[in-house]
């Protein structure tokens, strides 16, 4: 038996533990879901709807791709992707949330993109300042540092951070490279890993 992902292949959280899945080595079954007409049997297995869903092969059914990888690093310890200290774990989540809030703010700007195609609504004003304000946090610290929490190995901050960057490519635009090259520069150098370039979303 195995655990299965729900996701979608164009989905930031999705690839969060897809890449999680791959760099853990923990046999998986890929299970996509349309996110127009979410089937009944997904709806049930997860009210909120959303995508990732992880069902383990003892049932356990778990939603939200932190919780997910959470699971998955208590279950799979190694390699690890939470720093065990206590502080510096804190600050690794801090991080993922604050690239997860990106990832938010960019699918919002995008499905309001999608529905009002001429003038933007201040609620796409708003969320483009978001968007402006939070990238350069993570320049500023890529500045300093060559993984967000410092140190010699990419933790799961960057694995959420890099799948927020990859879904601005994708739905946005690439400007950012220009504008922000450590965070173009760590970008690239975490490109090189086989589970990263494997999930890369990309237009169907
Ligand atoms: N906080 C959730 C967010 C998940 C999320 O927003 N998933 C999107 C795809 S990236 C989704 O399923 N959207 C469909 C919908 O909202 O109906 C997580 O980290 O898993």
């Amino acid at each position: 038996m195995t655990c299965t992902l729900y996701y979608h292949p164009l989905s930031n959280f999705s690839r969060k533990i897809r890449i999680l899945l791959l760099e853990k080595n923990i046999e998986h079954e890929l299970h996509e879901i349309n996110l127009r007409f979410k089937p009944e049997f997904f709806l049930k297995l997860s009210p909120i709807g959303k995508v990732p869903v992880l069902k383990d092969e003892d049932g356990t059914v778990i939603w939200d791709s932190s919780l997910i990888a959470e699971y998955l690093e208590e279950k799979y310890p190694k390699p690890m992707f939470y720093p065990k200290n206590f502080q510096e774990s804190f600050n690794c989540r801090k991080w993922e949330e604050l690239a997860d809030t990106l990832g938010d703010n960019i699918i919002s700007f995008w499905v309001q993109g999608l529905m009002n195609k001429d003038e933007p609504t201040i609620y796409q004003s708003l969320l483009k300042q978001n968007i402006d304000r939070l990238i350069p946090v993570f320049e500023e610290q890529l500045r300093q540092t060559e993984y967000l929490l410092g140190g010699e190995t990419w933790s799961m901050a960057d694995i959420s951070a890099l799948c927020s960057f990859g879904y601005h490519d994708l739905r946005i635009n690439q400007d950012w490279k220009k504008t922000y090259p450590h965070i173009h520069s760590w970008f690239t150098k975490l490109h090189t890993i086989d589970s990263v370039k494997s999930t890369i979303p990309s237009q169907r």
